[in-house]
């Protein structure tokens, strides 16, 4: 998958590279990364569960855990940002995706506010660098393949738009998953068109 940034901006507007270069879809652990932010796939007392989240609280330590308690609940489709305290990342953005069963017909539009969140909070804070996790495709059960065209969609959009973050990596936990993102990553790069908000403007 592409490693570096991408060249050229002309039709990005200034200083907005080809959003396609500024991704990479990588198989492994979101733990071990040392990008200014990795985000966890949270749930809305963020206080730690299973999955990434147990991982990434387990890896960071109870400095994590303190933090997250002074802030409180966080509702589905919106983020909050915390150091990453023992975490080769320099901060955690964590957001809260829909349980795909119970949410219904809302769980697109919440889905599509998790990564628009936490990309406008990496943007806020000038983070360079972000690593996302599939999320709610695990417990929450959000087939990976519908939710990977929400989070390529998603993020792609907002890269036309915004010079922050510079990167983009996905990283998955298996092998389908890491199929999933990269087919429609190759099918959107082919074609340029998208699902979220409609085409994609080339
Ligand atoms: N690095 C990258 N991806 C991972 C890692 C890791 N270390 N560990 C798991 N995944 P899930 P959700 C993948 O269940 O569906 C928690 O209990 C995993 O294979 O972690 O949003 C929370 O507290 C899957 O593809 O998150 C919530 O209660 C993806 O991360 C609930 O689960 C998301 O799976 C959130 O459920």
């Amino acid at each position: 998958m592409d490693e570096q940034p991408g060249a050229g901006m002309g039709e990005h507007g200034p200083g907005i590279t080809d959003p396609f270069g500024r991704i990479t879809i990588r198989m492994g652990d979101i733990t071990r990364l040392e990008t200014d932010a990795v985000v966890n796939a949270a749930n809305s007392t963020l206080l730690g569960g299973g999955g990434v989240d147990g991982m990434i609280h387990w890896a960071a330590g109870s400095g994590l855990l303190e933090e997250c308690r002074a802030i409180g609940w966080c509702p589905t489709g919106e983020a909050r940002i915390t150091g990453g305290h023992d975490l080769p990342a320099a901060h955690v953005i964590h957001t809260v995706g829909p349980v795909y069963a119970v949410d219904g017909e809302n769980a697109p539009r919440l889905l599509e506010s998790c990564y628009l969140n936490s990309l406008a909070l990496a943007a806020e804070h000038g983070l360079r660098s972000v690593a996302f996790p599939s999320i709610s495709t695990g417990s929450y059960g959000y087939p990976v393949r519908e939710a990977c065209r929400i989070a390529l969609d998603t993020v792609i959009s907002f890269l036309e738009r915004h010079e922050i973050p510079e990167k983009v990596i996905f990283v998955l936990y298996s092998c389908p998953d890491y199929e999933a993102y990269r087919e429609y990553y190759e099918t959107l790069k082919a074609g340029r068109v998208g699902t979220v908000g409609g085409t994609n403007p080339a």
